[in-house]
């Protein structure tokens, strides 16, 4: 069979290449089609048509595009696609209920992992046999009647499973060719706000599954001979396991396998929560070469950290940002400054802590809530959700700082949610002198160095200093007046904005350098191999080319940490609440396939659109529930931030986790 992979390629979309290794280990053929934007629609159209395939395949992993991509889907099907299309990824594999329910184009959804179901469900689709009997699928059955079979365990030896199915030339991050790979799948954390912890725990099995090092060398090593790789971006969840002695072991190990394969010259990026930071572990990672870490710091308050569930304190935020720092390795990290239960106290308190490191390129936002996740639940028990599962909203508990959140999301749209924004471009611009540092060292000098730390200062001292500003505002009475607020708000909004242009050039102004510098050296540092000498050269003229304002990871160097656009649709703050569309999320019942009517409703069971929740739902099927009621149509479009009125009791404007 042909399978057309489609999704997300900002980077290299690590969930389609596993699947099309899978796929063709199975005697499959799979090719891919890059949808990153709306935009991308009739090239994966026309990719469908040029290759007709038999199975559509959507990694439908954010829930912020999950829309898109079931549009993607309607237009497939108005374009003649008459074959299977299944979407899987963290989004669907908790509201397959509604995805199914709101997209009739789609015929089902693979839950969890999919290396083992696709090919099966493409097996069954193959011989005509019962979807029933493919674990971990949820699908849309006779008479359109939806079915949930039981999840499938998750894969336990992740050594077993094909090198993800490389295509393309690889990323160039300042002209270093550059791989992504996973090293370890979960994560030992139980945040509240992160779904990842509920995709674990409702498949069921091991919520850490480890490659072995033999087994992660042996792919870097292939990388580097095939692909000249020498920038390696690890997207474990969370890179370490908090067990210093067991990540000591695991990274030893790695070193030493990477060494025996001559897998030596490279640099890694890796994420890792405060309470990972360990001396021990860490040195070994830079004896690797460890370059970036993306550090999980969330909150720069008690309170923030406590509704997060982090399960860490400032101090030990503070401890890791410190140690980090003082072994300046490039280090950044992102804070949901907004959430649920943030009080303005507790938002100067997270604002004190960006003060204090101000020279950490960083970004922030509000608390998103990820269907599946234990503050959905919560949010919903409270009847604080409103919205949809595909875009959930609600507002924060404090009214003063729920006007200060109104204020910063018009305010800081432009400059923390768009990829090449300022916020985006600062993290560029760190990232940038450290792949300078190790790979063309005799090209970084001390001013470049300093030039990079006294701007990443200037954007987020300005970031604090105008956040400042907007909570003195939202404690005033003024804020309270709708014409006053609307006023601050759209003066604040212009003063950014008028800000983010000057810093924009300041900041794109010594990225250029550090471009012009590396571009001015033949060839990166140490040069292992001839190939790495090619990409190197012919990447350093690509970036010196590359427009810097252009939003296009695959040619701009290191690529942005996108947040998602805000989805704006704040009701009017005169409106009751709209009711939510989630009940509390229950288990599945164990061993039961669940069933869910679709479009037209039935009249006669009650809805019941619970997305599930983290509690196992593995058995094995047997009997079948009655239908349940379709969610409502979709809602009508997000209404913009900016025409609404004073601020609501309910209801604020989406932002992302980080
Ligand atoms: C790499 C990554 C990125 C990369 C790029 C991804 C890309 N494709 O281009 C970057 C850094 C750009 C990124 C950005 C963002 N990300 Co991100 N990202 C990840 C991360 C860390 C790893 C994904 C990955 O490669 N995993 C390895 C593969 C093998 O696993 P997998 O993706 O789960 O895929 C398996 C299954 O889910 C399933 N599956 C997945 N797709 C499909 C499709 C089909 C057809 C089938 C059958 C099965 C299937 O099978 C796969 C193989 O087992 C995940 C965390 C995670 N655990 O997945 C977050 C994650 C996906 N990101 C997330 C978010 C929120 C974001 C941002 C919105 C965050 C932000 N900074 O604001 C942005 C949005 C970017 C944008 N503008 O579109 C969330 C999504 C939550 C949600 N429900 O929406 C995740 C889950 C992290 C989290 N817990 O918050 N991200
Ligand atoms: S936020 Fe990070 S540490 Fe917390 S559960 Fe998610 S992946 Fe784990």
């Amino acid at each position: 069979m042909h399978i057309l992979l489609v999704g997300a390629e900002l980077e290299e979309n690590l969930a389609l290449r596993y699947l099309a290794a899978s796929l063709e280990k199975r005697g499959h053929r799979a090719s891919f089609a890059t949808f990153d934007r709306a935009t991308d629609a009739q090239a994966v159209l026309e990719a469908a048509r040029r290759d007709p395939p038999h199975v559509v395949g959507m990694s439908m992993t954010f829930q912020f595009r999950a829309r898109e991509f079931g549009a993607l889907a309607t237009s497939l099907r108005q374009d003649g696609f008459r074959g299977h299309l299944t979407v899987g990824g963290h989004f669907p594999t908790f509201a397959w209920r509604e995805v199914l329910s709101t997209f009739p184009a789609i015929d089902s959804v693979v839950r969890h992992e999919g290396e083992e179901t696709l090919p099966e469900l493409c097996a069954a689709l193959a011989a005509r046999t019962p979807l029933e009997d493919v674990r971990g699928l949820a699908f849309r059955g006779a008479y359109g009647v939806v079915i949930c079979n039981p999840p499938r365990p998750l894969i336990e030896d992740l050594d077993a499973l094909p090198f993800p199915k490389r295509v393309g030339a690889p990323q160039l991050h300042l002209g270093i060719p550059t791989a992504f790979l996973v090293g370890s799948r979960g994560c030992y954390g139980h945040c509240t706000f992160c779904c990842i912890h509920a995709y674990l725990k409702s498949a069921g099995g091991s919520v850490y599954r480890v490659r072995s090092p033999d087994n992660v060398a042996d792919e870097m090593a292939e990388l580097r001979r095939t692909r000249g790789a020498r920038m390696f971006v690890f997207h474990d969840d969370d890179f370490f396991t908090r067990d210093a002695a067991r990540d000591l072991a695991r990274v030893t190990a790695l070193r030493d396998a990477l060494r025996a394969r001559g897998v030596t010259d490279i640099a890694l990026v890796v994420k890792a929560r405060p309470d990972d930071v360990d001396e021990r572990v860490f040195g070994v990672l830079q004896e690797i070469g460890l370059l970036r870490v993306y550090l999980g710091i969330e909150s720069g308050s008690t309170q923030g950290l406590k509704v997060l569930g982090r399960g860490v304190d400032l101090a030990e935020n503070r401890r890791a940002l410190d140690w980090l720092r003082s072994r300046k390795l490039y280090t950044c990290f992102n804070m949901l400054v907004f959430d649920p239960e943030s009080t303005l106290r507790s938002l100067r308190e997270s604002f004190r802590f960006l003060r204090d490191y101000a020279d950490v390129p960083m970004n922030f936002c509000r608390t998103e809530i990820y269907v599946g996740t234990p503050l959905m639940t919560k949010l919903a028990r409270e009847g604080r959700l409103v919205g949809d599962v595909f875009g959930w909203n609600y507002a924060i508990r404090e009214a003063q700082a729920e006007r200060a959140f109104r204020v910063f999301a018009s305010a800081f749209l432009d400059r923390n949610f768009r990829c090449d924004g300022l916020m985006n471009s600062t993290l560029g611009l760190g990232y940038h002198l450290h792949l300078l540092r190790t790979f063309y060292p005799r090209a970084a000098s001390r001013a470049l160095a300093d030039r990079v730390r006294d701007t990443t200062r200037r954007v987020n001292l300005d970031c604090v200093e105008r956040m400042e500003a907007i909570f003195d505002f939202a404690a005033s009475p003024a804020s309270e007046e709708r014409a006053a607020f609307e006023d601050f708000t759209a003066r604040t909004t212009a003063e950014v904005e008028r800000a983010n242009a000057s810093l924009e050039a300041e900041v794109e102004e010594v990225t250029r350098e550090i471009i012009d510098a590396a571009s001015a050296r033949p060839a990166p540092r140490r040069e292992a191999s001839r190939t790495a000498a090619r990409w190197g050269m012919l990447s350093a003229a690509t970036l010196a080319l590359a427009p810097l304002s252009a939003c296009d990871v695959k040619n701009a160097p290191p690529p942005p940490d996108p947040l998602p656009p805000p989805s704006l649709n704040l009701p009017p703050p005169t409106d009751p609440p709209p009711p939510p569309m989630v009940n509390d999320p229950l288990p599945q019942p164990t061993g039961t396939p669940s069933i869910v009517q679709p479009p037209p409703p039935d009249p006669l069971p009650p809805p019941m659109l619970a997305p599930d929740a983290a509690a196992p739902d593995a058995g094995k099927p047997k009997t079948s529930q009655p239908p349940r009621r379709p969610p409502p149509p979709p809602d009508p479009l997000p209404r913009p931030m900016l025409n609404d009125p004073l601020p609501a009791p309910t209801g604020t404007a989406p932002r992302p986790k980080p």
